[in-house]
């Protein structure tokens, strides 16, 4: 049960494995990865899918000639080895064009070429059949509050994605947007900071239907935010497009850790979450299972492949105990006695109005309510002796 399969829907970034480990005090102590070697070594894993920026596959720059050469040599790699493409995402933070940011720089020249930079890699998205489209506006923002107006820039980024929706009905794409929320690095300030600023620009669209999120563990987490209660408010919004799953111990830079080797009780909240939705009944999430991490900086090539599989084997273990948890009649009764389950019920009667409502005053005790013992600690131990297996 620990071996992944394509059934378990694992993705990975090309710019995950393929990281060369420059950070901004060293410079790289990796290599280049070739992505043809990537869809096989991934392949070879487990996984079943495989994402990328359209520069972490054609080189920035690249004529058209080398760019279709590459794209039918990493297209022969997916036909061999059966990996997919279920996300591609826009590189609109690495060359310097993009140092105020892409659809909202204050430059309009920049942000009519980053339009065009998105446009033409939705063609590449749909010519390998993906089927979301990540957005990370990561240079969105500022560094300093008055050089950026964020109510025009609010204004540009919604010019900017009703313009990719308008394209991809038009070109009968059929692709689905997700934004993707973080705090800050690289600015100082991003736009669309948390999964909530998300979700509620995203309502302001002109086709909001079109429009979900990718929120990333470590990039809430570095906001002090519960990412398990975000992506359960994500899947009440049905707006759960897509996932990119990583480690983070809180809030300090974007570690981009292996799932799971940062907030581990967190990680089983998700994993639980995702596989089996909320406790009460709710959505389950059946997308892509993705993972954008960094190997770390201290390791070679061996470590990138291990760091690869850890991610894999982390999300199954994590499963499997979740799968435990859920089946322990302990934990059922536990999960009745804390209320939990009662939640779910409407606090009204069917029918029933304010009326009948302020009329019920008799039945209940207020000092016994504010007695009664929850039983959370209880519950948390059970949950946790499952993750230990205790
Ligand atoms: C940065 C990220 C990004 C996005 C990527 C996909 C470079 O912290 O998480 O990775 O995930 O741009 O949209
Ligand atoms: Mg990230
Ligand atoms: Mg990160
Ligand atoms: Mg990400």
């Amino acid at each position: 049960p620990l071996r992944p399969t394509r059934d378990d829907k694992f993705s990975f970034g090309l710019w995950t494995i393929g990281w060369q480990a420059r950070d901004p005090f060293g410079d790289a102590t990796r290599g280049p990865l070739d992505p043809v070697e990537a869809v096989h070594r991934l392949a070879e894993l487990g996984a079943y899918g495989i994402t990328f920026h359209d520069d972490d596959l054609v080189p920035f720059g690249s004529d058209a000639h080398s760019r279709d050469g590459i794209v039918a040599g990493f297209r022969k790699a997916l036909d061999q080895t059966g990996m997919v493409v279920p996300m591609v995402t826009t590189n609109l933070f690495t060359h310097p064009v993009f140092k105020d940011g892409g659809f909202t720089s204050n430059d309009r020249g920049v942000r009519r070429y980053a339009l065009r930079k998105v446009l033409r890699n939705m063609d590449l998205a749909a010519e390998l059949g993906a089927k979301t489209l990540v957005l990370w506006g990561g240079r969105e923002g500022a560094e300093y509050d008055v050089a950026k107006d964020v109510h025009a820039a609010l204004d540009r980024y919604r010019e900017a994605l009703d313009l990719l929706a308008q394209y991809s009905v038009d070109q009968g794409y059929g692709l689905r947007f997700a934004l993707e929320p973080k705090p800050n690095e690289p600015r100082g300030d991003i736009l669309l900071p948390t999964a909530g600023h998300a979700l509620a620009f995203l309502r302001e669209l002109e086709r909001p239907e079109l429009f979900g999120i990718n929120p990333e563990v470590g990039h809430e987490q570095m906001a002090n935010l519960n990412f398990a209660h975000g992506v359960a408010q994500a899947l009440w919004h049905g707006k759960l497009f897509h996932i990119d799953l990583n480690g983070q111990h809180g809030p300090k830079f974007d570690q981009d850790l292996v799932f799971g080797h940062g907030d581990l009780l967190n990680a089983f909240a998700l994993v639980d979450l995702l596989e089996h939705g909320a406790p009460g009944g709710g959505p389950r999430y059946d997308g892509p299972r993705h993972f954008d991490y960094k190997p770390s900086r201290t390791e070679d090539h061996t470590g990138v492949w291990e760091s690869a599989a850890a991610n894999m084997r982390m999300y199954l273990l994590l499963k499997e105990r979740a799968q435990a948890f859920r089946a322990d009649p302990r934990v059922q009764a536990a999960l009745v006695e804390s209320g939990v389950l009662e939640l779910a019920r409407p606090t009204l009667d069917e029918g029933e109005t304010y009326r009948e409502l302020l009329a019920d005053e008799s039945e209940f005790d207020v000092e016994a309510a504010g007695a009664r013992g929850y039983g959370f600690v209880k519950l948390h131990q059970l949950a946790i002796d499952h993750l230990l297996r205790a």
